[in-house]
């Protein structure tokens, strides 16, 4: 068996896309209205102080295309308390003018790859604040999930633990060639979800997105190992933004 890649765990995630039902908001009266949008902005408010106590972090986008229309991303320390904040939206009135679009369970991860030999991570107050990371407020944001493929000889489970490493150093120094440009989040979600990976990526400028994951696919962990799922793409918005939307 090959050595298994060790990770470092930090916040669970939750990926919580919804569709607006236009239909429905549209027969609202204004009264209807003014709640529902009442009861969104004290859902938005409440999870957004996780941030200000540093219990968690939480991210609001609205979504372009037709894959969903808005995204509330949840980072918390367990999982009752994700289960909790999406049972909650969905007591408001808003979330009757909303339908489920897709949802994305993981949990913040870092792998040793990168470990330098005979540290202890949890010593290092940079790893332990990427494994509770305050999502930032970028003006965009790009979700996909990925898995490394298990495929004849491309299975990277079958891999030496240096080959990987060697590989995942060459991803690494990519990515690093795209600091203060684009911030990414890992979340891993072996046992979780469909997939193995959930990729969160913030930028100000969104075609870095595109620069980022172009230049990762001629890069051979992307190239010869990386499977894509769905890409959801998105604005920041806040709930004064997203009032003056549904008007
Ligand atoms: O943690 C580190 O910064 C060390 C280097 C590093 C690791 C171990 C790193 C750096 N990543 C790591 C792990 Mn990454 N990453 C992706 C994608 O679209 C694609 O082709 C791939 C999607 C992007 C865009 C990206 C960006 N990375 C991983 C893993 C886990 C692999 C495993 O355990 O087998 C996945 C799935 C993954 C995927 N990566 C970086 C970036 C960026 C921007 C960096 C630099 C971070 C920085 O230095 O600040």
């Amino acid at each position: 068996m090959s050595e298994a890649a060790q990770t470092l765990d930090g916040w669970y995630a939750l990926h919580d896309f919804r569709h607006i039902d236009w239909t429905v908001w549209k027969s609202l009266t204004p009264a209807e209205q003014r709640r529902a949008e009442d009861e969104l902005r004290g859902y938005i408010a409440e999870c957004a102080q996780a941030d200000e106590n540093k219990t968690g972090s939480f991210a609001f986008y609205s979504i372009v295309g037709q894959k969903a229309d808005f995204v509330f991303v949840h980072l918390r320390e367990t999982l009752e308390e994700l289960n909790e904040l999406e049972t909650r939206f969905n007591k408001t009135s808003f979330a009757d003018v909303t339908i489920p679009a897709h949802s994305y369970v993981s949990i913040v991860e870092l792998s040793n790859y990168m470990a330098k030999p005979g540290t202890d991570p949890m010593e290092s107050p940079e790893i332990v604040a990427r494994l509770k990371p305050s999502m930032p407020k970028a003006k965009h944001i790009c979700f996909y999930p990925m898995n490394k493929r298990r495929s004849g000889s491309d299975n990277w489970y079958m891999l030496s633990m240096e080959e990987r490493r060697e590989m995942m150093r060459s991803h690494g120094m990519i990515g690093r060639s795209y600091a203060g440009k684009v911030k990414q989040i890992i979340t891993g979600s072996v046992g979780f979800d469909d997939w193995e990976w959930g990729v969160t990526l913030f930028a100000d400028d969104a075609l870095q997105f595109k620069k980022l994951v172009y230049e990762m696919r001629f890069d051979e962990v992307s190239a010869r190992f990386g499977e894509f799922g769905d890409f959801y793409v998105g604005n920041l918005t806040d709930a004064d933004k997203f009032a003056s939307m549904l008007k």
